[in-house]
């Protein structure tokens, strides 16, 4: 039979490149699953909560279960289908990713839904989400450049004679997919953490906040690597199409915080909470841009500490697995400390 295709296997002797085996070791390294926090404790609290506050909780946890969602069914594959053929590393680190999205993040949301309300509610929440026009807005925005990758992706893999993009073309899609990626990871997610790290800083919904961090101490190692992934492409770029991903880069955000604000106003107006989730957000925008090399967009503001109090520290995230009760042992992971989420250094050395 006559052999038309060059196979090649994963080959982790050699590394592919001067990080991603790092992160494929603190990947693997803080795995958890959604049932290894236990809900029960938190309902005594959330029973006793108002109406509004119930709603802007569960609407956060809709807005983050949705872009789990797409980021475990199409971001992540999506740019690991992109990589290089035999960029066996690169994909599985994307693919475990991936994986984590919508098999741990997304279920663990639900998980939350399940415990604290009613079948009923869950699916009026659930329809909520399908008629939200910011949300929906924002998926549009940011899949929409997950899907024009995917296209180039197999119109390169499958139909090679109509193939009418060059390979810069081609890195310039993957470039945009992976700002767009970044930006859902580091930025976009935030605006939802905001409201149960408000309540884990006081102590309050503790078992869903610790959910929340685990999550979140996933996004940020994610948001780093595909920042990384975005500023190898970038480094490639001439002097003239640099400047032109930076703009954007810019543009993109302006784009999604216009949406981003008005999402924001009409979860959290109802208990009043709007204009400080708008600096969370303005701040987390900021760390996303530097995840992707660029300087800050919004000037520095200062971030409410009852909110930084409920990001887990390392003795804290040591303590939450003591919590969990059935012994995580081989989760000897180094937790990210604070300064990964709020200062200039990433978590991994470049
Ligand atoms: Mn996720
Ligand atoms: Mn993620």
């Amino acid at each position: 039979m006559k052999k038309n295709r060059q196979y090649t296997g994963a080959n982790w002797n050699v590394p592919e490149d001067e990080f991603t085996q790092s992160f494929y070791e603190q990947n693997l390294s803080q795995f958890w699953r959604p049932e290894d926090i236990a809900m029960q404790a938190d309902l005594n609290v959330w029973h006793i909560l108002p109406k509004n506050v119930q709603d802007a909780y569960a609407e956060n946890l809709q807005v983050l279960t949705f872009l789990d969602t797409y980021q475990g069914d199409i971001g992540m594959p999506v740019v690991s289908r992109s990589m290089p053929e035999d960029m066996h590393q690169a994909k599985s680190v994307l693919n475990f990713m991936a994986a984590m999205e919508n098999a741990v993040h997304a279920k663990s949301y639900s998980n939350i839904f399940m415990t604290y309300m009613s079948n009923e509610q869950i699916d009026e929440l659930f329809v909520w989400g399908e008629k939200n026009e910011y949300l929906q807005k924002i998926l549009d925005i940011i899949v929409g450049h997950y899907r024009h990758l995917d296209k180039m992706t197999y119109q390169r893999n499958y139909n090679m004679q109509n193939v009418n993009f060059s390979q810069l073309e081609f890195e310039i899609a993957q470039y945009k997919a992976m700002v767009a990626s970044v930006f859902l990871e580091s930025w976009l997610f935030y605006s939802g953490f905001y409201y149960p790290l408000w309540f884990y800083g006081q102590g309050k919904l503790m078992q869903a906040g610790e959910i929340i961090n685990l999550i979140l101490r996933d996004e940020s190692i994610h948001g780093l690597y595909v920042g990384r992934l975005a500023t190898l492409l970038y480094e490639n770029f001439d002097r003239e199409l640099q400047e032109e991903m930076k703009k954007f880069t810019l543009d993109l955000l302006e784009e999604l915080y216009e949406q981003e604000l008005l999402l924001i106003e009409q979860i959290y107006d109802k208990v009043d909470l709007s204009h400080d989730v708008k600096i969370f957000v303005r701040y987390n925008a900021n760390k996303a841009l530097m995840n992707l090399g660029f300087d800050n967009f919004f000037d520095y503001e200062e971030v409410n500490p009852v909110v930084l109090n409920g990001l887990n520290t390392e003795t804290k995230t040591m303590d939450n697995f003591s919590m969990k009760g059935n012994g995580y042992q081989k989760m000897k992971s180094e937790a990210l400390a604070d300064d990964d989420f709020y200062f200039e250094k990433p978590a991994i050395n470049r």
